[in-house]
């Protein structure tokens, strides 16, 4: 370990932006600066252990439920998609904090934070609690500062954050979405906000940058490339703002030999390829961004009419696991942001938040609401696991 004295004498030696860091997070300060999967264990997110251990009880096939039993060992991201989920939260990381303390193993839990007014402009499966016009700011800014505020009770359990899904990406690509277009301010300020706010408490975040077969669009690349930029500039250049998290609630493969005919025309056909060509144009504009990649439901491919296909695609299957063994000194860590099994959207065409992309041939039918449990989806998901369960 090194003395007080060295510590200030490295300090000095720091960018002003780590020196920056508010005293919640000073502690952990020196860590900034480095992969923070490295030397925690990830604790599981309760509720989709609960989830799963529920659906084991429903299979009858014991090959595939004891297969199915293995989906309770991996850790997902817990979607923090309405403000009354942050109790849970709280309740969590107190469970996390205890877990450290009597295990002796630092622990790191992943949030998702997930509440934009006029969420997911472009579709409607996902659509959220809060719109701009109904005072969406403010509680978008309450939702943040309760979530602060249970993060900052326990300062020993280090916070992951993915930042609002699809939320930069349909700024990028949907501008011609009048829906969209209304929330383009409102979404910088709130993604800002929640930025700057969640630094204060030492929250590692990515945010969400689509995937190869959205931003990955060789046409779509430096327009994304600049936004994040000023998002991390405009930010204060935080090195809690770790970087980005990519392909999350989709089915891309990490890296591939054989290209799944859907990608045809677009040179990143895959999740490394689309990071190693953003990259760069993330460091010419001031941001040396770390990626994380999402592969909970990538085990199959080939399994899409259009690359554009999202919901509940049929055949998919469980992907590569969370590890820090990655392709690429980029990338952090292979994630599984969405809990596998949970719809992407109903397919029923009378629901508030139908989206036709849920009735296409490819999606599996019928489905449930968003976020709520789809057995048959998951029990296919085990299936098709690769590598297998
Ligand atoms: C979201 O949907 C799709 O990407 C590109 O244009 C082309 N070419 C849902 O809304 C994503 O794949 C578009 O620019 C350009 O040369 C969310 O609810 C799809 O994934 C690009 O914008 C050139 O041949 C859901 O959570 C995304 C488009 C050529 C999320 O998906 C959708 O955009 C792409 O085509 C061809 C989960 O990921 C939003 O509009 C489609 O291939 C295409």
């Amino acid at each position: 370990m090194f003395s007080p004295v060295v510590l200030g004498a490295l300090a000095a030696l720091l960018p002003a932006a780590v020196q920056a860091i508010p005293s919640s997070a000073q502690a952990r300060a020196a860590d900034a600066i480095a992969n923070p999967y490295t030397g925690y264990t990830i604790f599981k997110n309760p509720e989709y252990v609960a989830e799963v251990q529920a659906a084991v009880q429903q299979i009858s096939d014991s090959s595939l439920a004891s297969a199915a039993a293995g989906v309770e060992d991996v850790p997902v991201f817990f979607w923090l998609d309405q403000v009354a989920k942050v109790p849970n939260l709280t309740t969590y990381l107190a469970a996390a904090d205890a877990e450290a303390k009597s295990s002796g193993s630092q622990q790191l839990f992943q949030i998702v934070v997930y509440d934009l007014p006029d969420r997911d402009c472009a579709a409607a499966a996902s659509n959220g609690e809060f719109s701009i016009s109904d005072n969406g700011q403010t509680n978008y800014e309450n939702y943040i500062d309760q979530i602060v505020a249970s993060i900052k009770q326990y300062p020993d359990v280090r916070v992951v954050a993915v930042v609002e899904p699809d939320s930069m990406a349909n700024l990028v690509t949907n501008l011609s979405v009048q829906k969209c277009a209304d929330a383009e301010s409102t979404y910088k300020t709130c993604v800002a906000y929640a930025i700057e706010q969640l630094a204060t408490v030492g929250v590692y975040m990515y945010l969400d940058a689509g995937h190869a077969g959205w931003l990955g669009w060789p046409a779509n690349l430096s327009p994304a490339a600049e936004l994040f930029a000023q998002m991390y500039s405009t930010t204060g250049s935080s090195p809690y703002f770790r970087g980005l998290a990519t392909n999350v609630a989709n089915y891309n493969s990490l890296t591939t030999d054989s290209p799944d005919p859907i990608t045809s025309g677009d040179s990143n056909y895959d999740e490394l390829l689309y990071i190693e060509a953003l990259s760069p144009l993330l460091v010419d504009n001031g941001f040396p961004a770390q990626f994380i990649v999402e592969q909970a439901r990538s085990g199959v491919q080939n399994i899409r009419s259009a690359w554009g296909d999202w919901c509940n695609v049929k055949g998919a299957g469980f992907g590569l696991r969370p590890s820090t063994d990655t392709p690429s000194s980029l990338i952090d860590s292979i994630v599984w942001v969405k809990p596998g099994g949970e719809a992407d959207g109903t397919s029923n065409s009378s629901a508030a938040r139908y989206d036709y992309h849920c009735s296409l041939s490819d999606a599996l039918q019928p489905a449930p609401e968003a976020g709520t449990w789809f057995q048959t989806y998951f029990e296919d998901l085990v299936s098709g696991a690769n590598p297998a369960f």
